[in-house]
């Protein structure tokens, strides 16, 4: 890859990105919580059934998230932002780790578990207590509130999707990071960069699906591979 001819970057990354910082994948070994799927947690029927469970989960979650360390991978991307004058970081990850590496310009596809929203006001607003005071947590106005993540079965915001879509279709190159490409419509971000002629990378500890498709894979943990990756295009400008 000649990183002096590229001209705009698009990163998508899963939960891989921060499994070096402790927090658990969804579909390792590890990704595993009281024997419970997150396909099985992470809906609104299963909110519906038992919000104090899903909260249980969530603040689980969120005091495992507010106790761990950045990465290198973090770190290395909020830095090529800075650097780059055409850099979009898209996430699946729910975790606000990239926002607090310090990375500005993030597309949170899946919402945020720092964000709680009144289930019947609609309201969003930041809720950092960690552990949760009481479970499930509820608004003023008496109703549930509940994580502000977008759950299987939901829609993405719409503002979300067209963001990470016209960042896809109109960069040089993407870099995919930490995801099993399996969850949708994320998993089709690289397809639709890929379709827009930009150069796609994957760096992950194994192939996934959007390895048959990517002009490189390479295969390392991303907090080594990103420092190394990032190192090797700064010489390239030099
Ligand atoms: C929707 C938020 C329209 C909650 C999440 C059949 C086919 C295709 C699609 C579907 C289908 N059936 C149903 C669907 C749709 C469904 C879907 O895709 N299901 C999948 C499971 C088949 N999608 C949806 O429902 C989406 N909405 O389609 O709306 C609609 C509207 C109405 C009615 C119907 C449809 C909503 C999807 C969003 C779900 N929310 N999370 C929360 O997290 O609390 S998804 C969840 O999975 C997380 O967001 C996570 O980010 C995401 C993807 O997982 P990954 O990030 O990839 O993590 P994973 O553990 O899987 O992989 C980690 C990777 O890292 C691995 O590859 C591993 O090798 C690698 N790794 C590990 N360590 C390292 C590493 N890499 C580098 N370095 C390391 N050190």
């Amino acid at each position: 890859m000649d990183f002096r001819n590229v001209r705009s970057v698009a990163v998508l990354t899963g939960a891989g990105i921060s499994a070096e910082s402790g927090v658990p994948t969804f579909r390792g070994e590890d990704g595993l919580w009281r024997h419970y799927r997150v396909e099985d947690l992470a809906t609104p029927g299963a909110f519906r059934r038992n919000p104090t469970l899903v909260w249980e989960w969530y603040d689980w979650r969120r005091e495992l998230i507010a106790n761990c360390q950045l990465n290198q991978a973090h770190l290395t991307l909020a830095e090529m932002e800075k650097a780059l004058p055409h850099f979009t970081l898209i996430t699946q990850n729910v975790d606000g780790l990239h926002r607090r590496a310090g990375s500005q310009k993030v597309v949170e596809l899946h919402g945020n578990l720092w964000d709680v929203r009144c289930v019947a006001e609609g309201t969003v607003r930041e809720y950092l207590d960690v552990p949760l005071p009481e479970v499930p947590l509820r608004c003023q106005c008496g109703a549930l509130l509940r994580p502000n993540v977008v759950w299987f079965g939901e829609s993405l915001p719409a503002g979300a999707i067209a963001a990470a879509q016209e960042a896809a279709m109109s960069c040089d190159l993407m870099l995919v990071i930490g995801t099993s490409g399996v969850v949708h419509p994320a998993a089709s971000v690289p397809l639709w960069a890929k379709q827009g002629g930009a150069y796609v990378i994957e760096i992950n500890v194994q192939r996934t699906p959007i390895s048959t498709y990517a002009d490189e894979v390479v295969l390392g943990p991303a907090a080594v591979e990103m420092p190394k990756l990032w190192a090797e295009w700064r010489k390239a400008l030099e």
